[in-house]
């Protein structure tokens, strides 16, 4: 049975994903906006006492600046409506201009909006705001969670605010710029203990030194990629587009993987280790699986980023 997208889907399908996460992510939508506003400003200062989340960069805070300025203009009132359009997804220019942006720039306006709610330039989440019962569940389901899932939690809370794209017709996405790539000498070698494909390593030291046109060479033109919790990005122009949009300065750190024969000459390869993102570096360290499907010449067909239930997980490379 020749490979098809799907069934490359559940290679290594003993590996534990962590499910809080959507589960989490589920039960948080369900609250009105207000809710869902209060529950992320508390989690976020609660979270903010064990980690620490670094200033956007200048370049997407340029992007955002002119929506920045709008909404701090607003009276009050009209802040926390603009905040709680986005939440509900509404239909207004804000919302459509946010739907634009990608993850990093969405992030960005959040962290400043939040600085701003600080210094009271605008409309804070009210003093003694009372959560609902289902929203202050939901705030301890967070508290349960590994410091990575929760910033997973709140990474996928933001990037699904704002106007539905899908309903926007053609538009111009907004990103910040794509920086050079890290020099080939000062790339960090990677060693993963049971792993020697060179197709895997390389994929490893081009994702860390930012070289997204040579990563992308190293799939098959139909080759996919699926993020953690979301659909597969398939075809190598999604693909090189998506590493520009949301993969900057990632620091992947794998550590140990299993090599395996497949079926008509392919190969499936599991790696765990763990990831960094540039929001918080070394103080958030992510639990990750990669579970690669390489082709006959060694050119990826598929290959699956989970976020693992716990670190337990990075020692389960069985089948
Ligand atoms: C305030 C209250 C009102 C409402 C809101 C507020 C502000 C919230 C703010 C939140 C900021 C959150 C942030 C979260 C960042 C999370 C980043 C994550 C990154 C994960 C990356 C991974 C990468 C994996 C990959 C690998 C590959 O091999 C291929 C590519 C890829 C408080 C005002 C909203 C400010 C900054 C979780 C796992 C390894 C798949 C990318
Ligand atoms: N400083 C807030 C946070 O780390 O999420
Ligand atoms: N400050 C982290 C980022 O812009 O990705
Ligand atoms: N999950 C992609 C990123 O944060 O960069």
């Amino acid at each position: 049975m020749p490979f098809t997208l799907d069934n490359a889907r559940s290679i290594f399908p003993n590996t534990l994903t962590a499910d809080a996460v959507p589960a989490t992510i589920a039960r948080f939508v369900q609250l009105n906006a207000e809710d869902q506003l209060a529950l992320i400003w508390f989690a976020y200062l609660e979270m903010g006492k064990t980690m620490t989340i670094a200033a956007p960069g200048a370049a997407s805070m340029q992007l955002a600046e002119g929506t920045l300025n709008q909404i701090r203009q607003m009276s009050p009132r009209e802040q926390s409506q603009a905040m709680c359009d986005l939440a509900n997804r509404a239909d207004t220019p804000v919302c459509r201009t946010y739907a634009t942006w990608s993850p990093n720039i969405k992030l960005g306006f959040w962290y400043e909006l939040g600085r701003f709610m600080e210094q009271g330039l605008v409309a804070p989440i009210p003093e003694g705001y009372k959560l609902s019962a289902n929203a202050n569940a939901v705030l301890q389901a967070m508290r349960d969670l590994e410091s990575g899932q929760q910033i997973t939690v709140l990474r996928n809370a933001v990037v699904d605010m704002g106007y539905d794209p899908s309903k926007m017709g053609d538009f111009k996405r907004v990103s910040e710029p794509v920086e050079v790539p890290v020099e080939i000498g000062k790339r960090t070698a990677v060693a993963i203990e049971g792993v020697t494909n060179e197709t895997v390593l390389n994929y490893m030291v081009n994702l860390n030194a930012n070289d997204f046109e040579a990563l992308v060479e190293l799939f098959l033109p139909d080759g996919a990629l699926q993020p953690p919790f979301q659909r597969p990005v398939v075809g190598k122009d999604a693909i090189l587009r998506f590493f520009r949009e949301e993969c900057q300065n990632l620091k992947l750190m794998p550590e140990r993987g299993t090599t395996e024969p497949a079926e008509d000459g392919y190969t499936q390869i599991k790696v765990t280790g763990r990831v960094q993102t540039p929001w918080f570096g070394g103080g958030v360290g992510m639990n990750i699986a990669w579970r690669f499907l390489l082709d006959p010449n060694n050119k990826i067909f598929f290959v699956a980023i989970d976020l693992l239930a716990s670190a337990k997980e990075l020692l389960n490379l069985s089948r």
